[in-house]
């Protein structure tokens, strides 16, 4: 009975790391994929904004797979006053934010990534605070692809990228999925 007992309670904890895994594969925590033209753009995501917090910063990836030069050249969402692209740049061994002037480029054949550290949108006035688990709508506005409607996944206060450390194996499984 003691034998008996022990491997029944070890595959009932079996089964609920399964369900659990498959809970979480399944999960729809981050946002589609969106084709515009040439453009592709993929993971946006933001973080949750902490008390009265009037700023936050977006992030997202976009690739160029045509042959000729596109531009970012404006970002708006209903939430926010007002949006800018930024880029980190060393002033005085100090690391500051500046807008992108001109429009962000995106070359053919290559993939600008917005990240925690370097480039971002800069969502400025914000009429609500950014919860948790929401997707936010958001307008991006291209010279040639025009407007493109995108979501951002808010992901938790501090949180490292779209979706932890697990983001790229996500991706690779949500691929093989779909074949
Ligand atoms: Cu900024």
């Amino acid at each position: 009975m003691q034998i008996q007992n022990s491997s029944l309670s070890l595959i009932a904890r079996w089964v609920l790391g399964v369900a659990i895994f498959i809970y979480f594969a399944a999960a729809p925590s981050r946002a589609e994929d969106v084709k515009a033209g040439d453009l592709v753009i993929t993971q946006g995501w933001t973080r949750a904004t902490p008390g009265g917090a009037k700023t936050g910063g977006g992030f997202l990836t976009i690739e160029n797979k045509g042959s000729s030069p596109d531009k970012l050249v404006g970002v708006s969402a209903d939430v926010a006053g007002k949006i800018e692209v930024h880029q980190m740049a060393t002033d005085g061994g100090v690391m500051k934010m500046r807008p992108v002037e001109g429009g962000l480029t995106i070359e053919p054949g290559k993939t600008v990534k917005l990240a925690p550290g370097g480039l971002h949108l800069m969502m400025m006035d914000l009429k609500s605070p950014l919860k948790q688990g929401d997707r936010l709508p958001v307008t991006l506005q291209f010279e040639k692809a025009g407007k493109v409607a995108v979501t951002l996944d808010v992901q938790a206060v501090g949180a490292p990228g779209p979706s932890g450390n697990m983001g790229g194996e996500m991706k690779k499984m949500d691929k093989g999925m779909k074949m």
